[in-house]
């Protein structure tokens, strides 16, 4: 079909710095790269899956109505966001200011060195599934044949996925990972 607007879903990851200020820059970098972002997940706050002694991640996900662009030019897109945003090397397992994955491109299926679409994780992981199933809970998974909801109910992982509100992230000494209206009155009376 010509024309026809297809729903890709891009999951997007913090746990250095600014958090949500890195989640923030980085669906702005999705916009000005000439992505129609439809809709946003709320952000999470999610226990690092996979590698050890690291700080918690935020999380969340975006939706993307694509009528001409390919997932390899999303694919370059994201990469050079991610390099904008500081991310300098790839390494499995390093916290990073922004990581971006490509988990859907409607139901198109790809596996090459580069790319592989579905992202090839995201039904085991809960910190994709749950900002995933907030705003899509019937997209079906191409390969599992799964809705997200199923997946999300199924799912083995228990890691911590909590709705992130940055009013009760503020530090005992005030600080936290946005400016919160204490510190900008704090560092006024300095
Ligand atoms: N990303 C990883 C590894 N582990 N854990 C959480 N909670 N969130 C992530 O985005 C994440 C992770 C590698 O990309
Ligand atoms: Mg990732
Ligand atoms: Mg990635």
């Amino acid at each position: 079909m010509e024309n026809e607007v297809i729903k890709a879903y891009i999951g997007l990851g913090s746990n250095l710095g600014d958090r949500a200020g890195n989640l923030l820059l980085a669906v702005r970098g999705l916009m000005e790269a000439g992505l129609h972002v439809s809709r946003l997940s709320a952000i999470y706050e999610t226990s690092p899956v996979g590698v050890s002694d690291q700080s918690p991640y935020l999380n969340m996900v975006a939706e993307i109505e694509i009528s001409t662009i390919t997932p390899s030019q999303i694919l370059a897109r994201m990469v050079r966001i991610e390099y904008l945003l500081g991310r300098r090397h790839k390494f499995l397992g390093t916290p990073r200011t922004a990581d971006l994955d490509l988990l859907f491109y409607g139901d198109t299926k790809i596996d090459t060195e580069f790319l592989q679409v579905p992202h090839r994780n995201l039904h085991n992981r809960r910190f994709v599934l749950v900002p995933l199933c907030e705003l899509s809970p019937h997209f079906i998974h191409p390969v599992e044949k799964k809705t997200v909801r199923d997946m999300l109910e199924q799912l083995d992982d228990n890691s911590m996925v909590e709705r992130w509100d940055p009013n009760t992230n503020v530090d005992i000494d005030g600080t936290s990972d946005a400016p919160s209206p204490q510190s900008f009155s704090k560092s006024s009376n300095n």
